[in-house]
């Protein structure tokens, strides 16, 4: 007899499962057990799909590194019994979680796809059924080694992507991620366009590990024409902060002026890792390429290289969580660890 792949559906809220509150009129978590009921066509599938969901299904603004342990611990105490996840989540923080939890699942040797809609499901033109079907289908394809896919991913309007490599980019419109520095892992038409050589290679023989601890005292920080002395050091002062992640702008650069360099020097000085992003949607850091970023190259600041902000926070919460040796870090987080950067 044929194996039929076994799927864990699991749900934490989202536009998918809403629905308008009667006085208010905003759209409001529901629960999961009629979110089922809308989709008769899961029964269709070739693949044994059994479901948890959150006590409480939140929208995924109300996503934290609590939510994130909460989703890990439920793979981890099912990853035995199943042979893919699937994660409905919102799509506001989605490419944030996939991010987190690609970091908190080491050598992940099965699927586990983040999906979600625009539309909630008992909307006539809802996305909710495509996304959800296909991304079950994708989490269930097998080959004589196991599981064809074997990380975090994201499926949204036909697309697979790593999921630590994606950004939300639209409010409204159906295609409302884009994965701007790696291509697409699978296309979806009428037929599953694999694109295998960009998959993460299975980690089968090694042991799986979950961590749950992330470390969130850290900032993002967006750097403008303008910003004063004051704004910078404020923020690089909070007690207990640990790093920062610098949205600089182009290839990585940043105002040259002295207190700009001091603030940042005293910061790393203290102990406190930088981490240059590039606030342009594509492309890379490349500290050294202009004058206006040799400067943050000399006092230590940290390559993001192309990574999103998304996976770089994440990675930077997961990093410090690990307790790595300060001289250590700054080579580990230069270095990719689950497909998030060159
Ligand atoms: N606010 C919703 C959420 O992220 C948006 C969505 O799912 N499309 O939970």
């Amino acid at each position: 007899m044929l194996y039929k792949a076994k799927i864990l559906l699991i749900y934490t809220g989202g536009t998918i499962g809403m629905r308008k509150d009667f006085e208010t009129g905003a759209l409001k978590a529901f629960n999961f057990s009629k979110l089922l009921q809308r989709i008769p066509e899961l029964k269709q599938l070739d693949c044994e799909i059994e479901t948890i969901s959150f006590e409480n299904p939140i929208d995924s603004s109300n996503m934290n590194p609590n939510e994130w342990a909460k989703i890990a611990s439920i793979i981890e105490e099912n990853y035995g019994d199943f042979d893919g996840f699937v994660v409905l989540h919102g799509s506001d923080t989605m490419s944030y979680s996939a991010s987190a939890l690609s970091f908190m699942l080491e050598n992940l040797s099965k699927p586990v796809i983040f999906t979600g809609s625009q539309l909630p499901i008992g909307d006539l033109r809802t996305d909710a059924k495509e996304n959800l079907i296909t991304a079950i289908q994708i989490a269930s394809l097998r080959n004589d080694d196991g599981p064809v896919i074997s990380e975090v991913c994201l499926y949204f309007e036909y697309k697979l992507y790593r999921g630590n490599r994606t950004t939300k980019i639209n409010a409204e419109h159906f295609k409302a991620f884009t994965s701007p520095n790696y291509p697409e892992l699978v296309e979806s038409g009428v037929h599953l366009k694999l694109n295998p050589e960009l998959f993460l290679v299975n980690s089968q023989n090694k042991e799986f590990l979950v961590h749950k601890n992330l470390d969130n005292n850290v900032a993002i920080i967006k750097i403008f024409p303008g910003i004063s002395e004051a704004v910078l050091s404020a923020i690089l002062d909070i007690p207990d902060l640990k790093g920062i992640v610098l949205e600089t702008y182009g290839a990585g650069n940043a105002p040259t002026e002295d207190w700009f360099l001091n603030v940042l020097r005293k910061a790393i000085n203290r102990g406190l890792h930088i981490i240059n992003v590039t606030q342009c949607s594509g492309g890379s850091v490349n500290m050294g390429q202009y004058e206006t970023s040799t400067g943050m190259k000399e006092i230590g600041v940290i390559s993001g290289k192309d990574i999103t902000t998304e996976a770089a926070i994440t990675k930077l919460m997961y990093l410090l969580s690990q307790k790595i040796d300060s001289k250590d870090f700054k080579t580990i987080f230069e270095t990719s660890l689950r497909g998030e950067m060159v």
